[in-house]
């Protein structure tokens, strides 16, 4: 069995190095929190919540989380010991009953798979099935201030080895700037992300993408409107490609089912931990539908667990997995991660997430924190 004996809870903020602007909002510092669980051995395991301080990508935020995780569960998770051959198993079962609050339930999961890691000697990526040893990654890039500026931002980073951009798009700052990237890129390949910025009907406004070569358009209509997503489809050349809709397995074959994309972004957080992540994999690859690994600027912890998830083999297009630097002069693991010069990253070997925490580092970003121990 593996017995929790401690879960503490951190609520980090952190500086970027530039801010970052999507369809939702800007951002010049990022909020999440860093879960530590110790063992009844002592061994730790740490995980980290993707809700960040607002509720524009999602419902929830760093706060909806905490009240979740402090008062519903860390006690579930305390309450009995685990199956110890599958924590996150036994873990996803206790805590069905709570509805929705995908990232905080992740971020807990995250924490039990590094320790399963740690106490069988066997890192992340051999516990999902992973195979690569460096994943294809590419960089997300944020709203400009004109489309000279965001033709000079993709050029720096096409500069520093990204062999795939993202821009992030939003009614009136779509067709211009991507159609500018394009031009300066012509090989480049290119995604847009409109973080259901439209509807089907301002969607229209689109149509010139699908003569560009994009790889994928990503998240055009709002998160729970998987049916104009499929009229969308049919209008459309280019793949759709599903973030903030697709929650669950069963959201990911009823979409792919009504064919309302024929990509699949999979976020660890958003779909509630690495167990549905992988079931979502499965289904993917069993239909022959393409995934990739998408980001929210984890830390070390979260993007340690995003390459191990992106190691499985039908993560077939470049994810949302750029290097440390980034967006953080300073992160909380020792390790960073760096760009290799085919634009991959090396998924780490050590046991569990293969990271440690730079405690000085995460005590100068805490705002609060709070340890909850297992009733005696
Ligand atoms: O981690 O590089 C990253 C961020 C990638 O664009 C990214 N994420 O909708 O896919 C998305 C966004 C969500 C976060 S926006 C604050
Ligand atoms: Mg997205």
């Amino acid at each position: 069995m593996l017995t929790l004996h401690t879960v503490t809870l951190y609520h980090l903020r952190m500086p970027l190095v530039a801010p970052f602007e999507t369809s939702f909002g800007r951002i010049t510092h990022r909020e999440c929190l860093v879960v530590e669980a110790r063992d009844a051995d002592g061994l730790i395991g740490w995980g980290e919540v993707v809700a960040d301080r607002d509720p524009g990508y999602a419902y929830e935020t760093a706060g909806t989380a905490w009240h979740i995780l402090t008062d519903y569960l860390i006690p579930m998770a305390l309450a009995r010991p685990l199956e110890a051959a599958d924590p996150a198993a036994d873990f996803q079962a206790r805590v069905a009953k709570v509805r929705g609050h995908h990232m905080a339930k992740a971020g807990l999961e995250m924490a039990l798979w590094d320790l399963l890691g740690k106490r069988t000697g066997r890192s992340l990526r051999d516990l999902l099935g992973g195979h690569r040893d460096r994943v294809a990654v590419g960089v997300s890039v944020g709203i400009q201030p004109s489309p000279d500026a965001l033709v000079e931002t993709v050029a720096r980073y096409v500069g520093q080895g990204y062999a795939r951009v993202k821009i992030k798009i939003k009614p009136g700052r779509d067709v211009a700037e991507t159609t500018a990237v394009r031009r300066a890129f012509p090989t480049l390949p290119l995604q847009v992300d409109a973080n259901s910025a439209y509807t089907l009907q301002t969607a229209a406004d689109l149509k010139p993408l699908d003569a560009l070569g994009l790889l994928l358009i990503e998240q055009p209509l709002a998160e729970d409107d998987l049916w104009d997503h499929h009229k969308l489809q049919a209008q459309f050349h280019t793949p759709l490609c599903l973030d903030e809709s697709i929650t669950s397995p069963r959201h990911a074959r009823q979409a792919l089912e009504m064919d309302a994309c024929r990509v699949i972004n999979i976020k660890q957080g958003r779909v509630g931990g690495l167990h549905h992540a992988k079931a979502i994999h499965d289904l993917a690859q069993e239909r022959g539908v393409p995934v990739w690994c998408g980001g929210m600027l984890e830390t070390g912890i979260g993007r340690a667990a995003n390459l191990a998830l992106a190691s499985l083999p039908n993560f077939r297009l470049p994810g949302d997995i750029s290097a440390t630097d980034r967006y953080y002069a300073r992160d909380i693991t020792h390790q960073r991660f760096a760009l290799n010069a085919d634009s991959t990253i090396t998924v780490p070997e050590g046991p569990g997430l293969g990271v440690t925490v730079d405690r000085a580092a995460l005590a100068a970003f805490t705002l609060r924190a709070v340890g909850l121990s297992r009733p005696t």
